[in-house]
């Protein structure tokens, strides 16, 4: 999409170039995409296993207000031009598994689908988050038919399990994005919270292999 333009040629707010049908068909096409491809995924993967991997997925396109808030953060005008161009995530797909294994197992099929054109990986299971936050980050390209024409359409899928996403849900609740900075013991807190959840996430990964081998 090139520079928006409305009535008389004046520039289109953020707002409102978000809202044009076709920025719509292009994001929200998106994130079908990415879920159609992600639920074939899995749905071959639980037949594969005979147990059930997935615990669910969302997805949504950014609003502008929190697309305007993060251009600004990364030191950039907010216009629609810089927010196609710096943003991953203005289409995003959630998907949350029940088990660690089944994060990693996900992304190895999702990397070389041939309807995803993997752009990069950011691994915050391996390394959290300062907060603690742990979670897969795949950001990719799908493909969208828009006005009879195929375009590949950035979008980031994070994937996680139930544990961490309960952890990442609660902190976005409590800390995430408020404007009231926590106190370090707090954060501190948090940090051990997300530690203690990881390994139960582990145990619970090796209780369920005993289980899987009785
Ligand atoms: P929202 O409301 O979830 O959409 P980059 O441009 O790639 O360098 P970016 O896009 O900031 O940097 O990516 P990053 O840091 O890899 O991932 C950002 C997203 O991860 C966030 O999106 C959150 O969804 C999630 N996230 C990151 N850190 C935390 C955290 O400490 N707590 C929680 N709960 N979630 C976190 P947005 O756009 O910030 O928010």
């Amino acid at each position: 999409m090139g520079e928006e333009t409305g009535w008389e040629g004046t520039p289109l707010s953020l707002e409102d170039a978000m809202g044009q049908a076709q920025f719509l068909e292009m994001y929200g096409g998106a994130v079908q995409s990415a879920m159609e491809i992600t639920k074939g995924i899995i749905e071959r993967l639980e037949a594969k296993y005979r147990r059930e991997i997935l615990s669910g997925i969302s997805g949504r396109i950014k609003t502008p207000e929190s697309v305007g808030r993060k251009l600004i953060k990364k030191g950039c005008d907010v216009t629609l031009e810089n927010a196609v161009s710096r943003l991953n995530d203005i289409a995003g797909v959630r998907v949350t598994c029940y088990f660690l294994d089944d994060v990693y197992e996900l992304a190895r099929h999702l990397k070389k689908h041939s309807q995803v054109r993997f752009l990069k990986e950011k691994n915050y299971i391996e390394k959290p988050k300062a907060s603690g936050y742990k979670s897969l980050h795949l950001i990719a390209e799908v493909p969208v038919t828009v006005q009879n024409r195929e375009m590949w359409i950035k979008t980031e899928i994070q994937i996680r399990t139930l544990a961490m996403d309960f952890w990442a849900r609660i902190d976005h609740r409590l800390c995430y994005k408020k404007e009231v900075k926590s106190s370090k013991s707090i954060q501190k807190d948090l940090r051990e919270y997300a530690e203690i959840i990881s390994r139960v996430d582990v145990q619970m990964l090796s209780l369920r292999k005993r289980i899987d081998a009785l």
